[in-house]
């Protein structure tokens, strides 16, 4: 397949004002007319062939100026029409089978309901256009339906008419009054309920909000509806943006590739990002819907009034929607917990993406199949880059330069350079040598030291931007600092400063010390980097029990704990050693465990041991066995050696009822956390302990965390509770998703094996995202189950893309990095994984996402 490159961009030869678009439904077959209003663009190359992108479908009937023409041609799957003029009426028939795409791209059919994905190119497989986002239309849309099959007809903007006909159908007509990129557009039709409110923004416009889902869905709408008054009310305060139209809808469907898409005035949702209640739904998933409503919300102006002008640029909208969305739940909750939440997450998906053959800029340059490019590089790197401006502008200045973009970009398609220009214009930055951010892969590392003499501290730090494919050297760029350092003797220090390193080496001296500090350094995660600081357990037990930043303190505890766990991996310790690195993670731990002055949201977070995964990133060459033995020991150590703490800690949240209050949502997680680290000390007492709690429990968080670590045991408690979660939510397709997961993401001894029955269970299916994600994602994303020794763990995904790909291409794609990471894993398992991804290659009929994803990683 072709590769498209970033710098080959040419805006495009003709451009479509308007369209009107008229769709006769069915789930077998969808007939659609398209009407484009077609015009030269004065930009283009003047070019006299109009070249309508098309997937899978044909022209039925080409019109020009409203006579038929039988003059087009096909080249490949595009259409081409050779027009005379400067502007003309282009209309084109086509018939879709919505029922059998597989895909999940384009229209298809969800649960009897139709509905669309079209970013990042699925509107080509409705009907043929340019299907680019710097084509700008506003859009007309006619939907006739049965009434019975589809009582709701949905499409952007807001509905300008509708009736019936004697034949019991009925028809919509909609507008969207904003000229939006084809990858927005959508239409929902089917039988649906809704949640109603509205809601006046600060300009005193009146918009109708509905969360749209199946009927006996909608008492789990309510948390939805909340967050999206509270992202509307929190752009205007926060970055002024207003909604602009009188009607926004969400629509939740089960059948879904992605999250949730930010269709203009029409977001569609996954059901898993919209249903929640205390019953079905854990805090966890209460904060994943809060923040992608807020995102998908947020879009409307990061990215829907001002779109992308090529896929090149996704960062441009994604990155900034990503902060947009971080910096929301911030302010709806924990600023300290949701913090170390993103930097676990970039840590866990884009740290080693960066490090991998799949790595790539913020901003690729080239790429296959753009579907591959949704990663954590592009969203979660992106989101960190441009905190770190607003990091080194200041949040208010920051808003100068967002409001600057925001008023400059309106209405158009824009680039990444454009942003990073409206901000240097904003806020008076110099950003030049930060520009570099967007176009060098790879995740700095920063090597510290930090000496002292007489009154003075200084502080050597040196980058090095490690090479990626395609980019053996690197630059060194702009690292903006957060940095503390603290007297011993008081535990206080004397103010934070921010240092912006961007020199491959530079120093900074503090004075004022008699005796040596104790830094703390990169400070609330200021910027994307690794830091590499060999320093005494001593002051890493010194900062987990006093800084005074949340993020530090955490930073500290999992220093500490990695440190040594790397050491142990490696075999580089004796009883002596070991027994002292083991006290030293104990005493911090215990100080976490009994320290009045944390919240128990915090606590829960400090709790948490570095996963396996992040560990692995810390070796060159890693041995997944050996990591999981070392921190499953530590793990048990930890809770026979704190276990009176551990138990009062379970103790007494068990006792707090539930609410949503952050009290209550604390004393849930230490809860859990609490009963992870008793039944890894005492399997007996675990059980009886998370079969109480799975007994007593009135909420989804107690259940799951209950379930969560009996599925790792061998022990007859397992067995009552999973089938009793099982029985208990027969039908809830979200919490079955969950009864999976649970089990594929065990330490259960035939973790494997259980795996490979799940896959039989009727309640098994290849053809809904959500399902094989719990139950496959899971499994990759476990190290027991994936890199189980015997090399079955790579066998059984490679099986699974290999089975996937001809059904939904874009999903099988997404468990191909997880083989790919070979390269950093100890030679026996990286034959095996080589060898399944080698398998995978040699299907003659592979996916353009799948092929890609497979021969980068075996490069
Ligand atoms: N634009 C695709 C889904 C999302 O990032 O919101
Ligand atoms: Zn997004």
């Amino acid at each position: 397949p072709p590769v498209i490159r970033r710098e080959d961009y040419l805006p495009p030869a003709w451009l479509v004002p308007e369209i009107a678009l008229d769709f006769t439904l069915g789930l077998e077959a969808t007939r659609v007319v398209s009407k484009l209003h077609v015009a030269r663009n004065p930009d283009g190359n003047g070019a006299s062939t109009l070249r309508l992108n098309g997937d899978q479908i044909t022209p039925l009937a080409v019109r020009v100026d409203g006579a038929a023409v039988s003059d087009w041609r096909l080249d490949g799957a595009d259409l081409l029409v050779e027009l005379s003029g400067d502007a003309h009426i282009v209309e084109v028939e086509t018939q879709v089978t919505p029922a059998a795409n597989s895909q999940l791209m384009g229209l298809y059919a969800s649960n009897g309901m139709l509905c669309t994905q079209c970013e990042a190119e699925g509107f080509r497989r409705i009907t043929f256009f340019p299907d680019r986002p710097d084509v700008l239309s506003t859009y007309s849309v006619r939907m006739t339906g049965d009434k019975a099959t589809f009582p709701i007809l949905l499409a952007n903007g807001n509905c300008t008419a509708q009736g019936e006909n004697a034949d019991g159908s009925h028809w919509a007509e909609w507008h969207d009054p904003w000229p939006k990129p084809s990858y927005l557009f959508a239409l929902v039709a089917g039988e649906l309920v809704s949640n109603h409110s509205t809601f006046t923004t600060m300009s005193g416009r009146k918009v109708d909000l509905n969360i749209w889902v199946r009927p006996g869905d909608e008492d789990r709408t309510q948390h939805a509806m909340d967050s999206l008054i509270a992202s509307m009310k929190w752009d205007e305060e926060t970055f002024g943006r207003e909604y602009d139209l009188d009607l926004f809808n969400v629509v939740a469907v089960s059948d879904f590739n992605m999250g949730a898409m930010e269709n203009k005035g029409l977001n569609v949702f996954n059901t898993r990002y919209v249903l929640a209640d205390p019953e079905t739904a854990t805090d966890g998933d209460f904060d994943a819907v809060e923040g992608v409503i807020g995102h998908e919300y947020f879009h409307n102006w990061s990215g829907n009034r001002v779109t992308c002008r090529d896929w090149f640029q996704l960062s441009l909208k994604e990155g900034f929607t990503v902060l947009r969305d971080q910096l929301f739940s911030a302010d709806m909750g924990s600023e300290a917990v949701k913090r170390i939440e993103d930097v676990r997450i970039l840590r866990a998906a884009q740290f080693p993406e960066d490090s991998g053959p799949l790595a790539h800029p913020i901003r690729p340059d080239s790429y296959h199949e753009i579907n591959n490019f949704y990663t954590a590089t592009v969203y979660n790197k992106g989101a960190e880059v441009i905190r770190m401006m607003r990091t080194m502008a200041g949040a208010e200045q920051f808003r100068k330069g967002t409001d600057l973009y925001f008023d400059r970009h309106d209405g158009e398609a824009a680039t990444c350079e454009d942003f990073v220009k409206a901000i240097e214009d904003g806020t008076g930055l110099d950003l030049k040598q930060f520009r570099l951010w967007y176009s060098q892969a790879g995740t700095p590392q920063v090597s510290v030291s930090l000496t002292h003499e007489g009154s003075t501290a200084t502080l050597k730090l040196t980058q090095k931007v490690p090479a990626t494919p395609g980019q053996p050297d690197k630059q060194p760029m702009p690292i903006p600092l957060r940095v503390a350092l603290f007297d011993r003797d008081s535990g206080a220090h004397a103010g934070e400063k921010l240092i912006v390193l961007d020199k491959p080496s530079d120093t900074f001296t503090f004075d004022g010390f008699a005796k040596p500090p104790v830094l703390s350094i990169n400070r609330g995660f200021s910027a994307p980097v690794s830091i590499d600081f060999d320093r005494e357990a001593e002051d890493l037990v010194f900062l987990a029990a006093n800084d005074d930043d949340p993020f530090a303190r955490y930073e500290a505890m999992q220093n500490l704990v990695v440190q040594h766990l790397v050491m142990a991996v490696s075999g580089g310790l004796n009883d002596e050693t070991r027994a002292a690195g083991r006290a030293a993670i104990g005493r911090a731990f215990s100080a976490i465990l009994t320290d009045p002055a944390l919240d128990d949201l915090m606590r829960g977070e400090l709790m948490i041991l570095p996963a396996e995964g992040y560990l692995a990133e810390q070796m060159l060459i890693a041995d997944p066995g050996a990591i999981h033995t070392e921190r499953e020991a530590l793990k048990a150590w930890l809770g026979r050696e704190c276990a009176d703490d551990l138990i009062a800690l379970h103790d007494r949240a068990l006792a707090v009822p539930y609410s949503r209050d952050a009290a209550a949502r604390g004393a849930r997680k230490i809860k859990n956390q609490a009963l992870g680290y008793i039944a890894a000390g005492n399997n007996e007492e675990g059980a009886r302990r998370a079969l109480d709690q799975y007994r007593a429990a009135d909420n989804m968080t107690d259940r799951q965390g209950a379930v969560l670590v009996l599925a790792s045991l061998d022990v007859p408690e397992r067995e009552e509770a999973l089938a009793d979660f099982r029985s208990r939510y027969e039908g809830n397709a979200l919490v079955i998703d969950k009864w999976f997961s649970l089990q594929a993401g065990s330490f259960h001894p035939e973790v494997l094996a259980n795996i490979r029955k799940l896959a039989e269970h009727p309640d098994f299916t290849m053809t809904n995202p959500n399902r094989v994600r719990a139950l496959y994602m899971a499994a990759a994303v476990n190290p027991k189950a994936f890199h189980d020794a015997s090399g079955d763990g790579y066998r059984l995904i490679g099986d699974l893309i290999r089975r996937l790909d001809p059904i939904n291409p874009q999903t099988a794609a997404r468990f191909v990095p997880s083989l790919g990471r070979w390269r950093r894993i100890e030679p026996v398992r990286a034959a095996m994984m080589r060898e399944e991804l080698e398998r995978i290659a040699a299907e003659p009929s592979l996916s353009r996402d799948v092929r890609e994803q497979v021969s980068k990683s075996l490069g």
